[in-house]
């Protein structure tokens, strides 16, 4: 659309010249200074012509940054688990009370019982009634599976997808209770999970409190840290992020990428913003240091109480909420983390240009996530199937950050297919030989879920 725009408009600019300088043949009886004020006039079409195909370089250059239309949502459906409610009460007044001083509408529903059937026909009916545009559940609440052959062959995981494609069909072809097929998907809303014991669950909703008025001490700034195996990925890119924060450190050459760099950066300033390439286990990150694989647990996190806000986890199966999990711990064990977005299974975002454009553009952490599945994730399912998002999705970023320039970024062009191979060759390379708890597992562990 833009070099079409840019075409004609090049285009017109040469026709316009060419009848100005047929003019200026036919007219022989012409002044000296005449055809010298016009030459200067040639020159500055020229410079103008010049400009014209610079800017129209730098708007290509630019349209390869995500731009699509989103619309803010601002009608929430808060699921609970009944359980906790009582407790959580005075919480969930004050985060709703938030919200509609943000002008958004929160509807609450308390969770007895059910299959994960019955939750989304809960939410269809929000969706359809009062036109809710994403959902938050608190607590201890069903999720489905799906299996797929992946990186490693055979692979199963939760997948909340399945929650937020109102209108898509799924099918367990093979009758194990596992969904094996799925419909061309478009999420039409979002949800989002939180989940732990009573005390974490008030401490979270304080969390994010304090982060609405303003009383999280972080500076308005971004941390990419990229260990060895991605260290060749978009080198220098800071994916888009510059469009968001002034302040943005990369850790991605060997020497930078070790544990200690990682631990020092999120134990004493922090950053609003962490997006972390590391392979990684449900509760494990494994960077690569200089002579030996170096380990940062759950508890290191909650130990060192690190300093992040919103969390981007190209860490693989860092979300698997249904276990002991990385994203989990930094939104419900530090007293920093609000948001999160990863993969319940092998795999991550790599390319998450589109969803840095829409928390650029002011939508809500969940409004980002939406965004960046229909544009991009939709694509790969190997990889981003099991992407989820964790903490309260109606979070924006703080206004100092939404900084909204159009700046140009390095490596913003989507990953070539050989690009892509060489991130699946990194996968398969490091040899994730356990990736979470199985379905079996889930089941015996939550048998309320199951009306069997
Ligand atoms: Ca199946
Ligand atoms: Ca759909
Ligand atoms: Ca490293």
């Amino acid at each position: 659309m833009i070099s079409e725009l840019c075409y004609n408009y090049i285009v017109e600019t040469f026709l316009t010249a060419g009848s100005l300088s047929k003019k200026n043949k036919g007219r022989d009886f012409l002044s000296k200074t005449i055809k010298t004020v016009l030459s200067a006039f040639g020159v500055l079409m020229i410079w103008g012509l010049y400009l014209v195909i610079s800017g129209c370089s730098m708007l290509l250059l630019d349209d390869e940054f995500p731009d699509f239309a989103f619309e803010k949502t601002d009608k929430e459906l808060l699921v609970v688990e009944d359980a906790l409610y009582p407790s959580l009460e005075s919480s969930i007044d004050q985060y709703i009370a938030d919200l509609n001083e943000e002008g958004s509408t929160v509807y609450l529903y308390i969770w007895e019982e059910g299959t994960a059937f019955d939750l989304k026909a809960v939410i269809e009916t929000y969706y359809t009634e009062n036109g809710i545009g994403g959902v938050l559940f608190v607590g201890n609440l069903p999720t489905v599976w799906y299996e797929q052959n992946g990186f490693e062959g055979h692979e199963e995981f939760p997948i909340d997808l399945f929650f937020m494609d109102l209108d898509s069909t799924w099918q367990d072809n093979d009758k194990d209770g596992i969904f094996d097929y799925h419909s061309a998907l478009e999420l039409e809303i979002f949800i989002s999970r939180i989940n732990g014991t009573t005390l974490e669950l008030m401490r979270y909703f304080d969390k994010v409190h304090k982060f609405r008025t303003g009383q999280m001490d972080i500076d308005p700034s971004a941390y990419v840290f990229k260990d060895n195996s991605w260290e060749d990925f978009k080198p220098g890119s800071d994916f888009g992020l510059s469009r968001i924060y002034n302040s943005i450190l990369i850790n991605e050459k060997k020497g930078d990428t070790e544990r200690a760099n990682y631990i020092s950066k999120l134990t004493t300033s922090g950053a609003e913003y962490v997006y972390q390439w590391i392979h990684s286990f449900p509760p494990l990150l494994v960077v690569e240091g200089s002579s030996s694989w170096e380990y940062i647990h759950t508890s290191d996190i909650i130990s060192g109480n690190m300093k992040g806000l919103f969390y981007n986890l190209f860490n693989c199966s860092a979300v698997r909420f249904t276990e002991d999990n990385l994203g989990m711990t930094y939104l419900m064990k530090t007293d920093y983390g609000i948001a999160a977005t990863g993969s319940t299974k092998t795999g991550g975002n790599y390319y998450p240009n589109a969803f840095h454009y829409v928390l650029s553009e002011k939508g809500t952490w969940g409004d980002a996530f939406k965004g960046w599945y229909n544009y991009y994730g939709v694509k790969d399912d190997k990889w981003f199937l099991g992407m989820i998002i964790l903490g309260d999705p109606m979070l924006v970023l703080t206004k100092e950050a939404q900084k909204g320039l159009k700046s140009l970024s390095v490596g913003i062009v989507p990953p070539s297919p050989d690009e892509i191979e060489e991130l699946n060759k990194e996968i398969l390379d490091f040899g994730y030989d356990y990736s979470g708890g199985s379905f079996a597992e889930y089941k015996n562990q939550n048998p309320q879920f199951f009306g069997d």
